[in-house]
């Protein structure tokens, strides 16, 4: 390695990133493929902006970057403590949520990083940055660049931090020595896969979005599939179980990194008093951090199949007022599917009285399956 990339990584460390790899800006020839094909035969329904056309730019960074030669990987940790909640009537949320949204703190370290890059390399170096926020396809990138390997749930997994990492991208028109990609896999193991409740690693290396939580619980802005509901559990923002059964994730350094330890008690929320939150609460509470994605509709539909997957009649007053009151009948509905999952009388009985009033198709058709689906527990 020479002085530069030498000098590259030190810079990337120093810029607040954890692992740092460099690769060619060559194509992604199999990712492409492979992404089109995910495309053409529907893993990738429901992220309308997953198009044909975005993967051919994701897969090459020449046309990202006009005269791209490398592209710099960079890893950070976000695999801070969780907090415990004592309480009972709880929901999880994805680790990545607990901390300010990656996407603009990773953003500024990336800014200062080229700021410098440019003091060593050139002021007149070109550089194009990404954090999941635009076409590039970062897990790609991290594994030619050897910041680490595919796992068979389509995580990079890193030597030390495990997957618990958030990746960025420069593209430059720097000429660097790219590095070699770890020569290391998930050998015969297949925990991910058998653990995921909805089935959504369909292959090794291949996701169904549809099925998977975390689509379910922050992308999905409609109704969430019925038969899916009662797999989901307490996730209300996000998935972390094919990760935190990986064996190579029990080892990963925890990291202390301010920015992601900041909200930290949203790794398990008091679920009934989401239900009562505002727009405004809710974009107050949630400033800063990547779950406002999910929307508050979103969110109390999560937080309505939680309450119906835990199944304590404590919950059925919240869920009552919720089906009873002004929320959306996206919210509505999926309070009549937990009621009718609670399943317990006072919850059968909101449910029949409401099967009179309600003036909505959407909501009346989840009442009736409530209703017809259970037997109310005296
Ligand atoms: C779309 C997307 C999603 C979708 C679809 C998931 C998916 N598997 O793609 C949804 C909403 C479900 C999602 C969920 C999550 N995501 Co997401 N997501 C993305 C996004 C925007 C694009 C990913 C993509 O291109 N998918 C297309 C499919 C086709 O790619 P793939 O599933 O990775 O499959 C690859 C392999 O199959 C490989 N391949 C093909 N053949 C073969 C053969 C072999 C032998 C091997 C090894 C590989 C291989 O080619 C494919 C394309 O590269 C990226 C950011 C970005 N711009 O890259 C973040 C990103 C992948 N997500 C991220 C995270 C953190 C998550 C979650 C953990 C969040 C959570 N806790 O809820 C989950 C994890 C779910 C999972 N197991 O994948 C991180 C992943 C970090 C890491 N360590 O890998 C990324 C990189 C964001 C970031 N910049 O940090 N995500």
């Amino acid at each position: 390695m020479s002085k530069l990339e030498t000098q590259v990584k030190d810079l990337g460390l120093k810029s607040g990133f954890d692992l740092v790899g460099i690769t060619s800006a060559e194509k992604f020839m199999r990712d492409e493929k492979a992404s089109i094909e995910r495309v053409r035969s529907g893993l990738m329904d429901g992220l309308p902006w997953y198009t044909e056309d975005r993967v051919k730019k994701a897969n090459n960074p020449g046309i990202l970057l006009e005269n791209a030669r490398s592209v710099i990987s960079l890893a950070v940790s976000y695999n801070t403590r969780e907090h415990k909640n004592k309480n009972k009537i709880t929901g999880k949320l994805a680790r990545y949520s607990w901390g300010e949204d990656y996407h603009d703190v990773i953003k500024e370290r990336l800014r200062c990083f080229v700021k410098e890059l440019k003091l060593l390399a050139g002021e007149d170096v070109k550089t194009r940055i990404f954090v999941d926020d635009g076409p590039m396809n970062d897990r790609a990138t991290a594994e030619r660049a050897g910041v680490g390997w595919f796992g068979k749930n389509t995580n990079i997994l890193t030597q030390n931090y495990g997957s618990w990492v958030f990746l960025s991208q420069v593209i430059t028109d720097i000429e660097l020595v790219p590095d070699l990609p770890l020569n290391k896999t998930c050998g015969s193991c297949v925990i991910c896969i058998e653990e995921c409740p909805t089935d959504a690693i369909v292959a090794p290396y291949v996701i169904d979005n549809t099925k998977c939580i975390s689509f379910l619980t922050i992308e999905l802005r409609d109704s969430i599939p019925r038969e899916l509901r009662h797999l989901m559990g307490d996730w209300i923002f996000g998935c972390d179980i094919c990760q935190d059964v990986c064996p190579v994730n029990r080892k990963a350094v925890i990291s202390l990194d301010p920015k992601f330890t900041r909200f930290h008690e949203f790794s398990a929320l008091d679920l009934i008093p989401l239900l009562d939150l505002s727009k405004v609460e809710f974009n107050k509470i949630f400033k800063g951090s990547a779950i406002k994605r999910a929307k508050i509709s979103g969110f109390q539909r999560n937080v309505c199949v939680a309450l119906g997957n835990i199944g304590d009649p404590v919950a059925v007053p919240a869920l009552s007022k919720v089906i009873q009151a002004d929320y959306p009948d996206l919210v509505r509905s999926h309070a009549a599917w937990a009621l009718g999952r609670i399943g317990d009388k006072s919850a059968m009985e909101i449910l029949n009285s409401q099967a009179n009033l309600d003036q909505s198709a959407e909501v009346l058709e989840e009442i009736r399956e409530a209703i017809a689906s259970q037997n109310p527990k005296q």
